[in-house]
């Protein structure tokens, strides 16, 4: 019989309401369809291309189902069991011979498991190690540590009120295709379709004419990596006026840094940005008068002054007098406030081995993993975990990383496929299918246009009874390599109580008996003061590091790239990071791996419209098809990344034969914003040539 499962898709930051459609009896159902949740108070029914792959996810035969080991090239189906005994006894010796040698890297879909986020930390403790690497270094760590610093707290993100704004200013970021990052706000075109109905505009600045510029009001252009210049521009002209509302006296430090300002050219700065002083001033005018929002997402954090720029956007909204203030920035007050769940975060607190980078928030830059591994030595990495990630194809020079991981005495990686990273892996543990999970999304709704709770049951039992969840995984590991039982209560256990002692005091069944989600209403301005968590109670905007930092930024130059193209990266809605890259019904339709290049550009280059052409920079060289589109700013090239398919080892069919090419062997893992370890993945001096076909 045909039933309806509530469920929210876990596969980006969205978090959209699904109707799952299943037929058949326990053990068997299959998914008639997938359906976006009209009734769920976040995304209004929107849903994208890739909820219909949370199926083609579930039924994919190339996804793994039970523990792989790899002996030479081979690979061999083991029981759980001896998985488990087998990677306990070998870390165990590893770590006997240097207690120091183990390290985790922790992919990006653990920020979409709330068991995950519960429980990866007793493998870490298990491990006993200070090897921590994340996705957050090659993604939002300058915006964790402009909150630590401004806030008191790394995951205290303030968010565009999009509902009730007269001016959203987007930079680096393509929510049309992202659907929001740091943000969550599903049903993005249409929220941006009511902003216009009510007067409001939306500016999107931004190197590629993209999807979200396509439906803005005003789009410019920007040179890549020169934001902070444009910024600098931008906070002068606001601070030379009337804030909109007045600042608050919580907010401390204004003054100091406007006085740093003043050896910064406006014109230079808006010439080195390619952006017309008339643009600034008109944005300024926008920003002081009715309500508005500037935000910037992955665009303006992967560069080397990530931390500047996040710093900056945070003071723009407050010189305008637009934070905590309806309609401008503003702060949820969720019903799992992860505020009170996790440690503020620490800065330094570690120096990593080789290179001397400082830690943040307890992790390295995953841009280093690989010299630590290389790196011979006391300390040197011989065991590695990795837990929902792709490094090979999601970090700086990931060929490099590729060689290095060959080298491991020990890699594991809880995947649920063999692909680009771990294929290296001795061993893969492969959790539950999507759809035999449950979801609450613990990281994400914090940052939603609304204050909303919702509780998604498992859809399918589990196919295979002796099949485990995620955090049954990490658990089962750090019991295995420690020798001692976790004994904690369930993530949905924990989940009740961390919800019955958050700000609405919901137990998880009251959550539960509204399928489509328990909606809160929008986030309330004037909640800031209470939710601050800084010592002195304030905004710090003079943080001592960003003055310095600040203080030595060069004064701008007319660009000299010397011939070269600055390469920026692209993502597609039919996409996620790398890894819906088997989804028959996402890869279909026209070739999305290609290089997008200015006609003028491509012109005086030789290459045409569809033509083979060899990108190459200081780290390698890349081979794809052009696309020559007037979206793109000239000098500035554009390459999706999470591509690259076809290595040896692999077991993905599907995106076997839509391989692509990575343009992460294009990065640089020496290019990192100093403030936060964030690889500088974007702006990437490059040379281009007509290649055979
Ligand atoms: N050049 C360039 N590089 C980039 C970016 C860019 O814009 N340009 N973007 C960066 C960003 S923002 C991010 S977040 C990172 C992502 O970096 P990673 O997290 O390293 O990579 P993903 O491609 O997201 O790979 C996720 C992995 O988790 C597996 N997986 C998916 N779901 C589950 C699950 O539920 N459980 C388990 N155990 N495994 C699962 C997938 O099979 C895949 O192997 O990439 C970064 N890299
Ligand atoms: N469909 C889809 N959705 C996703 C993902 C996916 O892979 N596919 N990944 C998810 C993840 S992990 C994340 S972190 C989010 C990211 O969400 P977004 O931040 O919205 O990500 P992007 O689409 O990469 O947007 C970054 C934008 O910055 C621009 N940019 C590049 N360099 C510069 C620069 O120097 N200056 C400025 N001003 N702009 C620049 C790029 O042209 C691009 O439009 O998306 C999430 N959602
Ligand atoms: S936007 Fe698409 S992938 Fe993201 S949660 Fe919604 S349906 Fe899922
Ligand atoms: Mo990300």
């Amino acid at each position: 019989m045909a039933q309806i499962h509530h469920r929210t898709c876990h596969i980006c930051e969205a978090n959209c309401g699904v109707l799952v459609e299943t037929e058949g009896r326990p053990g068997s159902r299959v998914v008639l369809s997938i359906k976006g949740d009209p009734d769920n108070p976040l995304s209004r029914g929107h849903i994208c291309p890739k909820a219909t792959a949370l199926e083609d996810l579930q039924n994919d035969p190339d996804r793994l189902r039970r523990p792989q080991k790899r002996i030479g090239n081979a690979w061999h189906e083991i029981s759980w069991e001896t998985a488990l005994r087998e990677i306990g006894t070998r870390t165990r010796a590893i770590l006997a011979r240097d207690p120091a040698s183990s390290a985790t890297y922790i992919g990006n879909p653990n920020a979409h498991s709330y068991g995950n986020a519960l429980n990866a930390h007793h493998l870490t403790k298990a491990l006993g190690t200070k090897n921590q690497f994340s996705a957050s270094t090659v993604d939002q760590m300058p915006h964790h540590v402009a909150n630590l610093r401004m806030y008191g707290h790394a995951g205290m993100f303030g968010i565009p009120d999009i509902d009730r704004t007269q001016t959203l200013i987007i930079i680096g970021g393509n929510p049309m295709a992202s659907n929001g990052s740091v943000w969550t706000v599903p049903d993005f075109r249409n929220r941006v379709r009511a902003l216009k109905a009510r007067g409001g505009q939306l500016v999107v600045i931004d190197p590629r004419r993209t999807e979200t510029a396509k439906i803005a009001d005003r789009h410019l252009f920007i040179h890549p990596s020169t934001d902070l210049y444009f910024l600098i521009a931008l906070l002068k002209a606001v601070l030379a006026r009337q804030p909109a509302a007045p600042i608050a006296d919580y907010i401390t430090g204004l003054d100091e840094v406007a006085a740093l300002l003043g050896r910064f050219d406006d014109e230079t700065c808006c010439a080195a940005a390619g952006v017309s002083p008339v643009a600034v001033d008109w944005l300024a005018d926008r920003l002081t008068s009715g309500p508005a929002a500037l935000y910037g997402r992955l665009g303006i954090a992967t560069q080397r002054r990530g931390t500047l720029n996040a710093w900056l956007i945070a003071l723009i909204n407050i010189a305008a007098g637009q934070l905590d203030r309806e309609g401008g920035t503003v702060f949820p007050v969720p019903a799992l406030d992860t505020l009170a769940m996790l440690p503020r975060g620490s800065m330094g607190k570690y120096t990593s081995r080789v290179s001397g980078h400082p830690s943040a928030l307890g992790e390295f830059p995953a841009a280093a993993l690989a010299e630590e591994i290389e790196t011979e030595g006391p300390g040197q990495i011989k065991a590695l975990f990795v837990v929902a990630g792709n490094p090979v194809l999601s970090t700086p020079n990931g060929p490099r990383l590729d060689a290095a991981l060959a080298t491991l005495d020990l890699m594991v990686s809880v995947d649920m496929y063999r692909n680009a990273t771990s294929r290296r892996a001795h061993y893969i543990l492969p959790p539950t299918g999507p759809l035999e999970r449950d979801h609450y999304g613990l990281f994400l709704l914090p940052m939603a246009v609304r204050n909303v709770a919702v509780y998604s049951q498992p859809t399918f039992e589990k196919e295979d009874p002796a099949a485990r969840h995620d955090w049954e995984i990490l658990r089962a590991l750090a019991e295995a390599i420690s020798g001692k039982p976790v004994q904690e209560p369930t993530p949905r256990e924990a989940l009740d109580g961390l919800l019955q002692s958050g700000p609405y005091a919901v137990s998880l069944a009251e959550v539960e008996a509204a399928p489509s989600g328990l909606d809160f209403g929008p986030p309330q301005a004037g909640v800031l003061p209470g939710r601050l968590r800084s010592d002195d109670q304030t905004v710090t905007c003079a943080v001592p590091s960003f003055l310095e930092a600040l203080a030595a930024v060069e004064l701008p130059q007319a660009l000299s790239s010397e011939g070269k193209l600055t390469l920026i990266g692209r993502r597609h809605v039919r996409t996620n990071n790398s890894w819906l890259a088997n989804s028959h019904r996402l890869t279909k339709g026209p070739e999305r791996c290609t290089l997008m290049i200015h006609p003028g550009d491509a012109a005086m280059l030789g290459i045409d419209d569809g033509a083979m052409a060899t990108v190459r920079s200081i780290s390698g060289a890349v081979t794809l098809r052009a696309e020559v589109t007037d979206d793109m700013m000239p000098g500035t090239v554009s390459i999706p990344h999470g591509w690259g398919h076809d290595l040896p080892g692999m077991a993905m069919a599907v995106a076997r034969a839509h391989a692509g090419v990575s343009v992460n062997a294009l990065t640089e893992s020496a290019a990192l914003d100093p403030l936060s370890g964030n690889a500088a993945l974007s702006g990437v001096q490059v040379e281009i040539e007509p290649a055979a076909a």
